[in-house]
């Protein structure tokens, strides 16, 4: 462990020395995490989520140089197993998905269905989605889930329009998944090879993922709304939005945050910026979806403000496709996809 430290050290100062370039002075910092061979783990991917679990605490401790302690850290430990199983899951078919209906809020006639993807790990039960996407976020493997629930939705939703019904099919998508410039004519095979209709494929985006790498993913989104495929704005809301971008991505309809609609009836505030929102999304041309309705009341609060779609408990928890009988003959696709904004004649100004 010293001469590693030592060795650290050296490269960490080397990159720390002022150097000169087109007459400026340049300052670099750096910090290093170590895992060694074989104490730490005796395979690349755990020696490398290992060291940068160190150099975590390197940046926090604002310290040049740290190592991964193993009893510093009992529960990423812990996650390293859950993650090996994690990636082994799909070949092990442990991942599942269930749908959870998008509703027209004045009849509660499904339009849409949200695929979410389940994981039972054999030993330890259901694994709570957002850790376990977290988790494969982490180990930079999320696109192969992601990849593997848009192959299973979109051969459902070949499945049901062959039925004669006309419900769009949403998947959500991670950052990393949405960055990969391949990702449309992957998404054109699938079409072609299941016959799924193009326009009734919609990708949930959240703000964050279209943004995190802004100039991959608008160009992939861009080719995938040429292909027909629609992309519904996630989570908006949440930390991340702005009413600008709405405007510069493709998006074909918006679904704002459940934590507003726990605010109906209880906070002003809430219930103030979702009427703005649907004045916004109003004036654009955007459908506007709630999410996270559990009550009757928040229901007719909704109408009321002229908001027509949303989700929720109180339609549906989400569901296994066998249980499910998406109705034939709706006008969903053409309720929640109207042309682009971009289409739609602004006024002046
Ligand atoms: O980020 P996204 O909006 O895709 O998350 C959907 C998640 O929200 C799913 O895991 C789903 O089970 C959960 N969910 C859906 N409807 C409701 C609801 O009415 N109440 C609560 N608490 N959670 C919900
Ligand atoms: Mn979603």
């Amino acid at each position: 462990e010293t001469a590693t430290r030592a060795a650290a050290e050296r490269a960490v100062a080397a990159i720390a020395t002022p150097f000169h370039t087109a007459g400026r002075e340049i300052r670099l910092e750096a910090n290093a995490g170590v895992a060694l061979f074989p104490r730490d783990s005796n395979e690349l991917d755990g020696l490398i989520l290992r060291a940068e679990r160190a150099l975590e605490r390197a940046k926090r401790a604002r310290r040049a140089v740290a190592f991964y302690r193993r009893d510093s850290d009992a529960a990423s430990h812990h996650s390293l197993y859950l993650e090996s199983d994690l990636r082994a899951a799909i070949e092990r078919e442990e991942l599942s998905i269930v749908y959870q209906p998008i509703c027209y809020l004045p009849t509660g006639e499904i339009l849409g269905l949200e695929a979410l993807t389940r994981w039972e790990h054999p030993t330890r039960g259901p694994i709570n989605p957002g850790s376990f996407v977290e988790l494969a976020e982490r180990g930079g493997f999320i696109d192969r889930i992601d990849r593997w629930a848009l192959r299973e939705a979109t051969s459902q939703l070949a499945t049901w329009s062959r039925l004669g019904s006309n419900v769009l099919v949403t998947v959500n998508m991670a950052a990393q998944t949405l960055s990969d410039p391949t990702l449309p004519r992957y998404i054109e095979e699938l079409l072609q090879e299941t016959g799924a209709p193009a326009d009734l494929l919609v990708l949930e985006v959240t703000e964050r993922t279209a943004l995190e790498d802004y100039d991959s993913s608008a160009g992939v989104l861009k080719s995938l709304r040429e292909t027909g495929v629609g992309v519904a704005l996630d989570d908006f809301g949440r930390g991340y939005s702005s009413l600008a971008t709405l405007d510069q991505l493709p998006i074909s309809f918006l679904k704002l945050d459940a934590g507003f609609t726990r605010g109906i009836g209880t906070s002003l505030k809430d219930e103030y910026l979702m009427r703005a929102v649907k004045l916004f999304t109003k004036g654009i041309g955007m459908p506007f979806v709630a999410e996270g309705i559990e009550t009757e009341a928040q229901r007719t609060w909704l109408i009321q403000q002229g908001i027509r779609f949303g989700q929720g408990y109180l339609f549906s928890r989400p569901t296994a496709c066998e249980n499910i009988v998406p109705p034939r003959n709706s006008r969903a696709s053409a309720r929640l996809l109207p042309p682009l904004p971009a289409d739609v004649p602004r006024s002046p100004n």
